[in-house]
């Protein structure tokens, strides 16, 4: 059987991962190395120096382009490291266009760390066309998105904008984080570029920062292997090792997260001191059918807007038990954070405001706990 054309948790154990060939090892020994013995001046060897390549990163870069449908994978030592690297293919004097809800970092390093290379940024609703169709400039040479938005859950339709940038001969990267490639793949849908806090769903277990580019295109991966080489910001090789490991339960994690977050969302939703619930998989969310046409599931994201101001907010945050205060997500471990406060802070705040991100919204990663102690935990800290 040819396992690159075998089904999602098939390649997600086997492909990059054959037995080690000294000794049968079932699993990869980890390449904790920097430099690699050469035969001869300039006679190159596959791997030379670990910023370049080393094997434990190829396994993992090779796994992770086989779940996207991707030719290349590329991995980055953090989210905001594979993001850069995109913006870096750019010249001084282009231009990008970009979700104006998006992850609060990658709001700061577009406005306040590549603007300052002569790179232009415009941030607009790219679900309404007709602001995209306006923002689009002679210069501009990237697309930049982020479905579904976080924190506020907002669906882009990938294939919609995705034609447009072909017509446009703009190319499109889309940050599939939230999602993983379990429920969806941008590649299939049109965009060109896929990248990914991998410190999220896909290493899964909060341990490993890290960050993924894949693409189709050999022009792009070009380009995207030359930054490795120059910047230099590449995932361990021991962490490498740790997210190939964790790639293999991707798909029964992401079940379950998506088991738990839909019975969370809906116990919220039926909750008296809760306002509103934002969650793909609910019918109440605006673009539920959008997302039944792009995503093959939901995930395990819910934001919600508590009754009552940052006080009622500060208070139900202080009384969770089962869920853990703190940032990030993606993790078997449920957490819940208030992102006007934490992970959004660095959004401005008329900003905030305009994106709906209030003292009142709640964000949760639902984890794969078992569902009943989340909801009793959730109605407690609830109260009445
Ligand atoms: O943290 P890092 O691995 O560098 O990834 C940045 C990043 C990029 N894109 C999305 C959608 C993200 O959510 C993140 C990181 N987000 C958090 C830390 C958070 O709590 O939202």
């Amino acid at each position: 059987m040819n396992i690159k054309e075998a089904g999602f948790e098939t390649r997600a154990i086997h492909v990059g991962q054959e037995p080690e060939a000294e000794y049968g090892s079932v699993m990869k020994p980890i390449y904790l190395t920097t430099t690699f013995a050469q035969k001869s001046p300039g006679v190159m060897p596959k791997y030379d120096y670990s910023r370049g390549g080393n094997p434990s990163r190829t396994s993992y870069e090779q796994c992770v382009a086989s779940l996207e449908s991707a030719k290349h994978g590329f991995a980055f030592s953090s989210g905001c490291a594979a993001t850069s690297t995109v913006i870096q293919m750019l010249e001084s004097g282009d231009h990008v266009i970009a979700n104006d809800d998006m992850y609060g970092g990658t709001n700061r390093l577009f406005s306040r760390v590549m603007s300052k290379f002569g790179i232009e940024f415009s941030f607009v609703d790219l679900n309404d066309s007709s602001q995209l169709e306006s923002a689009v400039k002679e210069n501009t040479k990237l697309i930049w998105l982020e479905s579904p938005t976080n924190p506020t859950l907002k669906i882009a339709d990938i294939r919609k904008i995705t034609d447009f940038a072909k017509s446009k001969g703009i190319i499109t990267a889309v940050d599939n984080t939230f999602m993983s490639p379990y429920f969806q793949r941008p590649l299939e849908l049109g965009a060109d570029i896929v990248m990914h806090s991998a410190t999220k769903y896909l290493n899964g277990h909060s341990d490993v920062v890290g960050g993924v580019l894949c693409t189709n295109s050999d022009d792009l991966a070009e380009k995207i292997n030359f930054l490795v080489m120059s910047v230099g910001a590449v995932q361990s090789p021991f962490d490498s090792y740790m997210a190939t490991r964790s790639l293999k339960t991707l798909a029964v994690r992401m079940r379950a997260h998506q088991e738990n977050a839909q019975s969370v969302a809906e116990f919220l939703e039926g909750h008296n001191r809760v306002e509103k619930v934002l969650y793909p998989g609910l019918e109440s969310h605006p673009q539920h059918e959008l997302a039944k046409s792009q995503m093959h599931g939901f995930g395990g994201m819910i934001t919600f807007f508590i009754k009552g101001g940052l006080a009622e907010a500060r208070n139900f945050l202080e009384s969770v038990q089962v869920f853990t205060l703190a940032e990030s997500l993606g993790g078997v471990e449920s957490l819940i954070e208030h992102p006007a406060i934490m992970t959004h802070a660095s959004v401005p705040a008329d900003q905030r405001e305009a994106l709906g991100i209030s003292d009142t919204l709640i964000r949760i990663s639902v984890g794969i706990e078992d569902k009943k102690d989340l909801i009793a935990d959730l109605e407690q800290a609830l109260g009445g």
